[in-house]
């Protein structure tokens, strides 16, 4: 049996998907509410193909619960935020998982952490632990995610996978267990290597997200188009350069590197100026629909609207989202103020001047700020015509009222 620990983004679908596998899965949570919910037969995130899986592993027979189970398995995956103050991780939650399963583990368990942590959590925070505990027949294993929010289940079931182990049968065997749904290959190593290696994934995408927006700063005052550029350069073998855009969230690329910053600060400066210069997209984004609105004659305090509150296309997740953090500068700076923001994946109230509908969000609006260019509108500039159209995702075609990064 494998008891999955923590039902949140990754944890709920790999649950899912080993369930729907025909492995025996119990799914824990400490959030009563959000095991109520699945327990109901809802599912708590948008994601593609979620309800489908869902339903299967229903049939399958998986179980919701807040209490930790008596397991051969336990795979851990729960937040791992970072301390904003020092940059370092902040392992408190992966450290409560793994003290209560300590609780009720069998001896030989093997404990699965997936979680992104950053190199030697699992020696400095977990091995201990073992050791207090007088577990160390408990294995520990790291096995990264690596599932893209909006892709996640076809990236379950086809992505490459790193399993660091301590002892590799260990390794084999956890291998194993994600071979009975994963097609892609699986590369088994120790817990540091595999504990780095995701890091810098997401270290790597954060720093060429951020050379791309760096060119769109020169491109612009070059007076060039980042885009055809950009394009271009790719069509080398060995080029391949992501987009600029308004700014980079989640809960994963803006925060990962700062592991590497908040553990090596003389040395990671490199992977700092680069999670800098995506932290500035967002003000400069709106400097730039700013004087946009200046150059057509529009005022501060013209009709402006944000479209879009989630970190990225069709998914409903607003962690970090660029749009909370373009209100929080022009909250700070006033040079412009909207007069309202909609995104059709976000029901919830999250932002000051939200509506719900797309109507409500055009009435008379004189500019809009595409910040997410969900599906709804991609593409179709028609669908905010009348309107002078700031377009950092570069989604909305190039006419005359479309201004781009
Ligand atoms: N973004 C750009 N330009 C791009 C690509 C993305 O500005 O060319 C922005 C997005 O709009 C978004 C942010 O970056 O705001 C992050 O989005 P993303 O799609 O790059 O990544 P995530 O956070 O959804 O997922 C990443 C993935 N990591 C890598 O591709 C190396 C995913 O595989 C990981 O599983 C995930 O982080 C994670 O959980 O660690």
């Amino acid at each position: 049996m494998v008891n999955v620990i923590g039902l949140g983004y990754i944890g709920l679908p790999t649950a899912l998907m080993m369930a729907s596998h025909g492995i025996e899965v119990v799914g824990t949570d400490y959030n009563k509410e959000l095991v109520d919910t699945l327990n109901r037969g809802e599912t708590t995130f948008k994601e593609n193909g979620l309800d489908e899986l869902f339903s299967s592993a229903l049939e399958s027979g998986i179980v919701f619960t807040t209490e930790y189970q008596v397991s051969d398995i336990y795979i851990v995956s729960v937040p791992t935020p970072y301390n904003e103050i020092d940059k370092k991780i902040d392992p408190c939650f992966v450290i409560d998982a793994i003290k209560t399963l300590l609780q009720v583990a069998p001896e030989g368990a093997v404990c699965v952490i997936e979680s992104t942590v950053s190199p030697n959590t699992v020696d400095r925070f977990v091995r201990p632990l073992l050791e207090k505990a007088g577990r160390q027949d408990v294995a520990l294993v790291h096995a990264p995610e690596r599932i893209i929010p909006g892709n996640m289940l076809s990236e379950l079931l086809c992505n490459n996978r790193t399993i660091g182990a301590d002892d590799p049968e260990v390794g084999n065997r956890v291998a194993r267990l994600y071979a009975s749904f994963c097609k892609g290959e699986i590369a088994i190593t120790d817990i540091r290597t595999a504990e780095m290696t995701k890091v810098v994934e997401n270290t790597f995408r954060a720093v060429n997200i951020a050379f791309a927006n760096e060119l769109a700063k020169i491109c612009r005052i070059g007076g060039m188009d980042v885009y055809e550029v950009i394009r271009i350069a790719n069509k080398h073998p060995r080029v391949n350069i992501l987009q600029p855009g308004p700014g980079v969230g989640g809960h994963c690329i803006p925060v990962d590197p700062w592991f590497l910053v908040g553990d090596y600060p003389e040395t990671a400066n490199f992977t700092r100026l680069a999670l800098q210069t995506n932290k500035e997209m967002p003000e400069y984004v709106m400097r730039r629909a700013f004087e946009a609105m200046r150059e057509r004659g529009l005022s501060g305090s013209s009709k402006v609207g944000i479209y879009g509150l989630t970190y990225k296309e069709d998914v409903d997740d607003v962690r970090e989202s660029p749009t909370l953090q373009m209100l929080r500068s022009m909250d700070e700076h006033l040079c412009i103020e909207p007069v309202r923001v909609y995104d059709p994946w976000v029901s919830e109230d999250v932002a000051p001047n939200q509506v719900h509908t797309l109507e409500d969000f055009l009435d008379g609006l004189e500019c809009v700020i595409v910040m997410v260019g969900h599906s709804q509108i991609k593409g179709r500039p028609e669908a905010f015509s009348g309107c002078l159209i700031i377009d950092p995702r570069n989604v909305m075609g190039s006419d005359g009222n479309v201004v781009k990064l």
